[in-house]
């Protein structure tokens, strides 16, 4: 396995590319690696190899708020996330590896009357599932987040909220990084630095990969990017309904901890969580524009303070240390787009707008079980290309941690 120059010993291996690999993953994400983990782990699949452009993690699974909730508003997206919130539970012992999970609980802020009615709408929608969700009063909300401004004379008055206690958050790069030590742990190659150049296609039936170190052969390929899902799928001639523009973050300075529950406005578009080192992390809505950039901006900031503040007015004095942007992959209804393709054997697992990184898990777990037996798993059957064709869409705009 080897050590590093500091004498740690290497969670995972380089290797030279092989000519031919049974499953090529393209993206080496949460998803591109728990999807390579769940086909050795589960499976037996291990002649496998994961590629990326870039570093493990380096896109949005890196740059996400590491927010994990289940509380959707459509019955499938419910079922689909409460499976990835089972699976974070159990993610430390599955893969021996602190992955800092911590069930703090999570709160959508309701400052209207239409927001307060979508609010009841899921609590519904999420006990019909088993899932722990109720809407509570201005009084409750006070109790949970004391530093809450829960004043009636505000601009935005909080009207009461969906509480849904199973939420909270986890060390996002451990996640990755637990991941990718098991996969390379069970035979499974991981290649940094490998950008994929081509598709090979033959009759229908995807061939092979061609990247910037040598062509590979490969019965299956799948497309586990964000930012680049749709260049990668064009490759393989399949079209996506995704667009794709930055969502910014932001972390402050580390105080005593005193936040103890998340906490997201939609209609401010605004979420907070305190991480374990008692920084706040802030995010927003995503820029109202489609871009590839990944950079910061000063009106994303100025924004974000004033509605932090407008929130908890104490936090006026706190000084932001870093900010950054990762790229979504909108689509039409807001929910992913999994499974197979027109295109045989070229299967994806994309188009997760801003709740990607909540749903690695069971987004590996589907899409492992979607090659090894061929079959589009029961509960990722509603999210398939095909539904923009048939219409039959799967709305989630309703439970969007922020506006869009
Ligand atoms: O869906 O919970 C969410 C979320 C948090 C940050 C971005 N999306």
């Amino acid at each position: 396995r080897g050590f590093t120059q500091r004498g740690w010993p290497r969670s995972w291996r380089d290797h030279d590319l092989k000519r031919h690999y049974d499953v090529v993953i393209i993206g080496g994400g949460l998803h591109g690696l728990a999807t390579a983990y769940y086909l050795a782990a589960n499976h037996g699949i291990t002649n496998v190899a994961v590629l990326d452009k870039g570093y493990m993690g380096g896109g949005g699974s890196g740059r996400n708020t590491a927010i994990l909730r289940s509380n959707y508003l459509t019955p499938e997206g419910v079922r689909f996330y409460d499976r990835s919130l089972k699976l974070y539970e159990g993610l430390a012992n599955e893969l021996n590896y602190n992955v800092m999970f911590s069930r703090q609980g999570h709160l959508t802020l309701a400052h209207n009357d239409s927001a307060l009615r979508t609010m009841r709408w899921r609590a519904e929608v999420n006990k019909v599932q088993g899932v722990d969700s109720e809407v509570i009063d201005p009084r409750q909300v006070k109790e949970l987040v004391p530093h809450l401004d829960t004043s009636t004379d505000t601009r935005y008055p909080i009207l009461g909220a969906l509480y849904h206690p199973p939420g909270g958050t986890i060390r996002h790069d451990a996640v990755v990084w637990g991941y990718a030590r098991a996969a390379d742990h069970l035979g499974v190659q991981i290649h940094q630095h490998t950008e994929v150049t081509g598709i090979d296609v033959d009759n229908g039936r995807v061939t092979g990969v061609r990247t910037h170190r040598g062509d590979i052969s490969a019965g299956t390929v799948i497309n586990c990017t964000a930012g680049w899902s749709t260049t990668i799928s064009e490759m393989a001639g399949v079209f996506m309904p995704v667009t794709t523009s930055p969502l910014q973050a932001a972390v402050t300075e580390p105080v005593k901890p005193f936040l103890h529950t998340v906490v997201v406005s939609g209609t401010l578009h605004v979420y907070v969580s305190q991480t374990d080192r008692g920084e706040l992390v802030f995010g927003a809505s995503v820029d109202p524009f489609t871009s590839y950039s990944t950079r910061g901006s000063l009106a994303f900031a100025e924004g974000l303070a004033g509605n932090v503040l407008r929130l908890m007015p104490a936090l006026s004095g706190m000084r932001l240390l870093r900010q950054w942007a990762g790229l979504c992959d909108m689509t039409p209804d807001y929910s992913p787009i999994m499974g197979t393709t027109p295109v045989e054997g070229f299967l994806v697992d994309v188009g997760w707008g801003t709740y990607g990184f909540k749903a690695g898990p069971v987004a590996g777990e589907a899409m492992a079980e979607c090659v090894a037996t061929g079959k589009m798993p029961e509960i990722i059957a509603d999210f398939g290309l095909d539904r923009f064709a048939s219409g039959r869409l799967v709305g989630e705009k309703g439970a969007a941690a922020v506006g869009h």
